[in-house]
């Protein structure tokens, strides 16, 4: 069954006003095929395809559109397999836990879902992930330990962007920490929970709770925003 994303108190349902003078940024993380039942063998999210629509309008909200894709090698350190089982802590630096192997490029799961602009029509794109080494969840730093700059806050802050719209895959864990890096960073961030899949029940409640005292606003759906 569709893990259906928790409406509890964090949840805002009040229309949210950001001003027309605001400059938004709208982004996309790892909205890939690997993370939909498209691809049952990688990580598949329950229901991960059906954000296209929300992702497509938050970004009418903004004038920038950003998204980022994980990007692995199928020879990396963290490929769970029969003496590893995904979610079993996994030694390194930059990996922690053991995943199915998944967004391997040249293969369908690396592809964003069908309905979302391609990648050269985003304003800025990132790939993460690369090093057979490193598995890092959000998609403004390289490493587990936040040093590595993807260049994402950057080209917010030189295209003097206040406010991030925040949708994608999975929200429990590159969405939610693509959230409170920028949250960190001293954004505005509204995370679109129609814009999102989670993988499992308790990992999306904590994450709601964790983006939610971090300051970063939960709405149901991009119909909430007015930036006029
Ligand atoms: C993700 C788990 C493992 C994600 C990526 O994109 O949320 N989750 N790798």
């Amino acid at each position: 069954m569709a893990k259906s994303i928790d409406k509890s108190a964090v949840v805002t349902t009040a229309v949210v006003s950001i001003g027309p003078r605001h400059t938004v940024a709208s982004f996309d993380v790892d909205a890939q095929n690997c993370f939909t039942p498209v691809c049952p063998d990688e990580l598949p999210v329950p229901a991960g395809n059906e954000i296209v629509t929300e992702l497509n309008q938050q970004a009418e909200l903004a004038q920038y559109r950003l998204g980022s894709k994980d990007a692995h090698s199928p020879h990396a350190v963290w490929v769970a397999d029969q003496s590893h089982p995904p979610l079993s802590p996994v030694k390194g630096k930059n990996v922690d836990v053991y995943w199915p192997l998944h967004a391997v490029p040249g293969t369908k799961g690396f592809t964003l879902i069908e309905g979302l602009p391609e990648v050269t029509a985003y304003d800025f794109f990132v790939w993460k992930g690369v090093e057979p080494d490193m598995h890092p969840y959000g998609a403004c730093y390289h490493d587990l330990a936040d040093t590595k700059t993807t260049g994402v806050i950057e080209y917010l802050l030189v295209n003097k962007v206040k406010t991030v719209l925040v949708g994608g895959l999975a929200l429990d864990y590159c969405v939610k920490t693509t959230a409170l890096q920028l949250a960190k960073a001293n954004f505005q961030v509204i995370v679109n929970l129609a814009a999102c899949r989670g993988i499992a029940e308790n990992s999306i409640s904590e994450a709601l709770n964790d983006m939610h005292q971090a300051g970063i606003l939960l709405i149901k759906s991009a119909a909430q925003v007015k930036n006029s």
